[in-house]
């Protein structure tokens, strides 16, 4: 067989197009491929969802991959374990019930098994608004990242999902985005983003797995966005309760 360049090109945009037409109309829109949200997505797709997770960056996995202060190894408690092991991803025993994984076996093993569970991830996508009827979050604006790191004046397109997350991570950008431009009342205490709060790894563990839930109608969030708008804690480098949080709401959505 020779090699045609041509038919090469033909091949890449195709099956890109195809991947992106059936990505026009999901269940599930999921914003930020970090721990949170291909845990997420990882859940919902095994649950037959259709589920795509837009990723702004080249590469998935958020913070994961530099563990604590760009020391590759990740630390998560006993309950966490549970979902490492399901991944098929090698944990050893600390003491005082932590367990650590290696940040890179555990980031491309949740990317891989999140894929073949049916989860469609489009990296270097970002995701600039939201789309609204009625107080309803109903779709995704996207535009790629160059565009958007360039400031090129481009014009994005548009995805519609009956269930948007925002796993944007600290940033908690989508909510911000509801909030300011749709101007809708957010389910935290405040009816707006409370931010999150400083350090206390104990209790933020468990309150992220509580705040991945609604925020308004159509909108839910899950991961460290969820302790940004909910007023929870951080909680470093420790990473049992995003993988927890993740999974929780693919639950609640999938009921
Ligand atoms: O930040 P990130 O890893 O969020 P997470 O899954 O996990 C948080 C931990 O990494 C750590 C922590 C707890 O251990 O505090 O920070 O909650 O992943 C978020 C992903 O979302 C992408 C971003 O590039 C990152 O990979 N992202 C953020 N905004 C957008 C986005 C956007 N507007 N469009 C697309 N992707």
């Amino acid at each position: 067989m020779s090699l045609d360049e041509i038919k090469i090109s033909q091949a890449i945009i195709e099956a890109y197009k195809d991947k992106l037409i059936k990505a026009l109309d999901v269940d599930v829109a999921i914003v930020g491929a970090g721990p949170a949200g291909m845990c997420c997505g990882y859940y919902l797709a095994k649950a037959g969802r259709r589920v795509v997770i837009f990723e702004r960056k080249l590469s998935v996995g958020g913070g994961m991959w530099g563990g604590g202060m760009m020391f590759n190894e990740i630390v998560v408690e006993e309950k966490a374990k549970k979902i490492l092991d399901e991944f098929g991803i090698k944990t050893r025993p600390h003491k005082n019930g932590y367990y650590l994984a290696d940040a890179i076996e555990a980031v491309s093993t949740i990317c891989s098994k999140t894929v073949k569970a049916g989860a469609k991830i489009f990296n270097l996508l970002s995701a600039e608004d939201v789309m609204v009827r009625k107080k309803h979050v109903c779709g995704l604006v996207l535009n790629w990242t160059s565009v958007e790191m360039a400031n090129l004046h481009v014009d994005p397109i548009t995805i519609s999902a009956k269930v948007v997350v925002d796993a944007t991570g600290h940033a908690a950008e989508i909510v911000r985005i509801v909030e300011r431009k749709a101007k809708i009342r957010l389910k935290t205490k405040t009816g707006k983003i409370m931010g999150e709060g400083s350090m206390w790894a104990e209790a933020a563990e468990e309150i992220v797995v509580r705040n991945s839930k609604e925020l308004c109608p159509g909108l839910y969030v899950c991961g460290m966005a969820a302790n940004a708008v909910f007023g929870g804690p951080r909680m470093g480098p420790i990473f049992g309760g995003m993988l927890l949080s993740g999974k929780k709401l693919a639950e609640d959505l999938a009921r």
